[in-house]
């Protein structure tokens, strides 16, 4: 053989061994999801219009707050484009991305944008392709820091999800004002309705101990524009307010400060008796008042920038104004009035439901809080959760949205997941507060949503907030399962923007937290929206709630023995012989009054009312006609047969990105996946039966339940139960 022909065949061998090798499947590399949606994974296709774009970095100011942008790009453009980002002062003339503010950046100055850029405020930010001097340059800038930092995770955003960034125009600012966690911590380290192990707040090492990961958490928070955190639970220890704690809360408050995150305590209304050794807490003694005012000027030499109070009272054996005799305004007007001087809001909660006020819990918060309307201080807000009850699978919107007039409310929403599966079902909650915020409240005629009551748009509210029960702690991934990571994630963007959709928020997610697949995230989105009501359809449907015991997780519909009667799930469903439901009508206790016309009037009548509402505001018979032409009781069997079944399709399609999704969360998703499909039976199985007893109907699964679904397994599993 000639030479040349040696080498040409030592060539084409070489050649096969490569593409052999290459073409071996190449182990994903394992993740703990502890990096959650800010992997900064390789960038894909256009990493060269990224790399083109990004020749330099360029930071300016002097602030802690300007060197965590730098460090974020530098470390981001480093995985994303395997390019050590480096991060300078000097433009040089090069296409560079320029971050900044006009105070600190002389680039950012002449650009003649402050009158946009007020117009954003301090939080909100400009993101422009543009030129400067005949050179391509990207420019982030903010009146504020904040803002320049907010628009930094905005564009990280735009790289992770595989956006071009040739020609953007990107105005934003948020919503609403205050965008804030709630965490339901305890001083002990462990966590109310938590589901993703201990508090992230390590009181014994604080302060002189701060573990990376409060800084780490103010960088999530940040990344999604969320801008405070309540530290503690509602149900709150005094001694938080103790100078041997606010020593420990300043430390967090001072690492947070640079990441735009503000501090918040949740108050014990009857601190100045067990602190202040006074004999009274009543919020009309001169002396209580004092003794609020004193803590308010303590904690603030502290913590400069404290946000204020949030406040359980008269709620739940909290104490409360109302032990004295004196209005939830009246207790919350005196904590209002310590903290004006410094700035300081404080959150009233209106979840209570004082059995003397009705018999039904539905009614009792809209009944106090409206005749208080008008009678708040300006710096105190009522803090509403999304529904009357209690964070139920389900719920209508709470008619106190759109019913304080001139007192702003907070939205109260919950993404630990404590009556949705917990850690252990995949739920996502963009979709549940979707519905939530675009419900129309016809406050002032039709578009008055809840959405537009949060962000004062409906009334003129002098502060706007929402809030979400928050779900990390110390486990790995944060959140316990890693699809809840997402309603954090769907909290801070909703936040922001509650008119963003839920698919565009799970689709930015999944990119971000998973892969840039197309396919993949299609069905990761497509699995996201669809859990909340393939969850309510195996749980709650139909308007139905509260069918849980204490642990408010698995079926209890039996429940009828609790030291309330509102505790239990007999009280909410009221099942027997003739029907199910509870009368809400004008016919009923008239609970739909509380609505606007004509909201109060479409859930009023069997009409109109929609059939998720359905035993929310009606009972009726076994066998009422609904508009599927099916009994009552019939499509109750075919919710719960659909429900599980769904649940067993999300499990089939996470099933079928294995190899596509690192193995170790592929892993882990799968086996609470398992759990669920399992749950979701039980759920079926027994409410059923239990219904059963009432309707002495046959538990009738639907035809097509069998006949549409994919696996053979679920109509073998039935056909087993049902011994055909
Ligand atoms: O949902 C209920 C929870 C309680 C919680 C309470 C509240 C913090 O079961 O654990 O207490 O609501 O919101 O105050």
């Amino acid at each position: 053989m000639k030479k040349s022909a040696l080498l040409l065949s030592a060539f084409i061998a070489a050649g096969l061994l490569f593409l052999c090798c290459k073409s071996a499947d190449t182990p994903i590399p394992d993740e703990d999801g502890h990096r959650l949606w800010l992997r900064y994974a390789p960038a894909g296709k256009l990493a060269d219009q990224y790399r083109n774009a990004i020749q330099r970095i360029v930071v300016t100011g002097d602030s802690d707050t300007s060197r965590i942008i730098g460090r974020e790009l530098a470390s981001a453009m480093d995985t994303m484009l395997g390019s050590p980002g480096s991060v300078d002062t000097a433009w040089q003339k090069k296409p560079a991305l320029i971050v900044g503010t006009p105070s600190t950046s002389d680039l950012i100055h002449n650009l003649n944008w402050d009158a946009e850029l007020a117009e954003a405020g301090p939080e909100g930010f400009i993101i422009r392709s543009t030129s400067i001097e005949n050179h391509p340059v990207t420019v982030i800038a903010s009146s504020g820091e904040i803002g320049a930092l907010y628009g930094t995770f905005h564009f990280l955003r735009l790289l992770q999800t595989g956006q071009p960034i040739r020609d953007l125009s990107v105005t934003e600012r948020p919503r609403v004002q205050f965008r804030l966690l709630n965490h339901w911590d305890n001083l002990d380290g462990s966590i109310e309705r938590g589901y993703a192990g201990r508090s992230l707040w390590q009181w014994g090492e604080l302060p002189g101990k701060r573990d990376p990961r409060y800084t780490d958490y103010a960088r999530v928070n940040a990344s999604v524009g969320i801008n405070g955190a309540v530290i503690n639970n509602v149900n709150a220890d005094v001694r938080i307010l103790t100078e041997e704690y606010l020593l420990k809360v300043a430390a967090l408050a001072d690492l947070w400060r640079p990441y735009g995150l503000r501090v918040y305590l949740s108050a014990k209304f009857s601190a100045p008796v067990q602190l202040g050794g006074l004999q009274t807490a009543d919020p009309l003694e001169p002396e209580v008042a004092d003794w609020w005012k004193a803590k308010a000027a303590e904690i603030y030499r502290l913590i400069p920038d404290f946000g204020g109070f949030l406040v359980k009272a008269n709620s739940e054996g909290q104490p409360g104004p109302k032990d004295y005799g004196r209005t939830h305004a009246e207790g919350a007007n005196m904590l209002a009035d310590a903290l004006a001087p410094h700035g300081g809001i404080v959150m009233w909660r209106a979840f209570v439901y004082d059995q003397d006020v009705d018999p039904d819990r539905v009614k009792r918060a809209y009944i106090e809080f409206t005749k208080l309307d008008g009678r708040f201080r300006r710096n105190a807000v009522v803090q509403v959760k999304n529904g009357p009850i209690d964070f139920q699978p389900r719920e209508p919107f709470h008619p106190l949205f759109g019913g304080m007039k001139q007192t702003p409310v907070f939205a109260e929403l919950q993404a630990t997941q404590e009556y949705l599966g917990q850690a252990k079902h995949l739920v996502y909650h963009g979709t549940m507060w979707k519905e939530f915020l675009d419900s129309d409240t016809y406050a002032k005629g039709a578009g008055s949503t809840v959405g537009g009551v949060l962000d004062g748009t409906v009334y003129p509210y002098p502060v706007t907030g929402i809030v979400s029960v928050a779900n990390p702690g110390t486990d790995t991934n944060w959140c316990g399962h890693h699809f809840s990571q997402a309603n954090w994630y769907a909290f801070g963007r909703l936040a922001w923007n509650h008119r963003l959709s839920a698919g565009q928020i799970a689709e930015e997610w999944a990119r971000m937290t998973f892969t840039n697949d197309d396919g993949t995230v299609d069905a990761i989105r497509d699995m996201m929206l669809s859990s909340w009501e393939t969850f309510v359809s195996y749980t709650m449907p139909l308007g139905l709630h509260h069918l849980i015991g204490t642990d408010h997780y698995a079926p209890m519909p039996e429940n009828d023995r609790a030291r309330r009667s509102d505790w239990t799930a007999f009280y909410y469903h009221r099942a027997a012989a003739d029907g199910i439901g509870v009368d809400r009508t004008r016919k009923g206790n008239k609970a739909v009054e509380q609505y606007f016309p004509p909201v109060c009037d479409r859930f009023d009548s069997l009409e109109t009312c929609p059939e998720k509402f359905l035993l929310w505001f009606h009972r009726c018979a076994w066998n009422y006609r609904m508009k599927s032409g099916l009994t009552l009781w019939q499509e109750l069997c075919g919710k719960y047969y659909a429900g599980a079944e769904q649940a067993a399709d999300l499990q089939a399609k996470w099933q079928s990105l294995a190899g596509i999704i690192d193995p170790r969360r592929h892993k882990e998703v799968a086996d609470r996946l398992e759990i669920q499909v399992e749950d979701a039976v039980k759920w079926r199985d027994h409410i059923l039966k239990y219904f059963q007893q009432y309707s002495q109907m046959p538990i009738e699964p639907p035809k097509q339940a069998i006949t549409y679904g994919h696996r053979r397994l679920y109509a073998n599993r039935y056909k087993t139960r049902a011994g055909i």
